[in-house]
């Protein structure tokens, strides 16, 4: 019953034309510049600047807070060497009794969270055959608690897996560190290789 007469159409295409122009022309420019940032104020590396200054775990204290089996935030001897016997069993041991060294990224990936965190298969891999013992397992994890346990009581407390963030100088990006005073309280908590 209603049929569009071209004339119509016509018109019809010609307003729809103009919206279009009045549209493109009325958004704002995309060279305005930097004023459109984040309502909330947040600076882009404002989680870095967080963390200046601040404190963090190194990955394998992650792995020792799960040795805490008497839950009293410290791990001792005992728990100490309950755990490395617990997290050797974590590991695809072979008839010879060792783990090849390629294999130790797949647990440090799920004990430590990263297949490159520290200490990886080459520290554990003392005497360099590829083959990681329980020897060398254990030796590995007892120096790495050693380095950790401060005050040399044998107990490791959260807060000696604790360590400083270095403190960088906000003016100079990129200029290197300054300050200094990132190393652990320890005193070189970072494995030797
Ligand atoms: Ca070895
Ligand atoms: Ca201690």
């Amino acid at each position: 019953m209603f049929e569009p007469r071209p004339a119509a159409l016509a018109v019809t295409s010609i307003l729809l034309g103009a919206l279009l122009i009045a549209a493109c022309t009325s958004r704002p420019p995309p060279r305005g510049g930097p004023q459109g940032g984040p309502p909330g104020g947040a600076s882009p590396g404002g989680q870095t600047a967080s963390l200046n200054g601040g404190q963090i775990a190194r990955p394998i204290a992650l792995l020792f807070t799960g040795m805490d089996t008497g839950h009293d935030y410290a791990v001792g001897p005992a728990e100490l060497t309950a755990g490395i016997s617990a997290e050797w069993a974590h590991l695809p041991v072979t008839s010879r009794g060792t783990v090849p060294a390629v294999a130790m990224s797949d647990w440090a990936e799920t004990a430590l969270g990263n297949p490159e965190a520290l200490p990886n298969h080459i520290a554990f891999d003392v005497n360099l055959d590829g083959q990681i013992s329980e020897e060398e397992f254990r030796a590995r994890l007892t120096d790495e608690f050693d380095r950790l346990d401060r005050d040399h009581n044998g107990e490791l407390t959260r807060a000696e897996m604790l360590m400083d963030v270095p403190l960088r100088s906000q003016g100079s990006a990129g200029g290197g560190m300054g300050g200094g005073g990132g190393r652990p309280p320890g005193g070189g908590g970072r494995p030797p290789r």
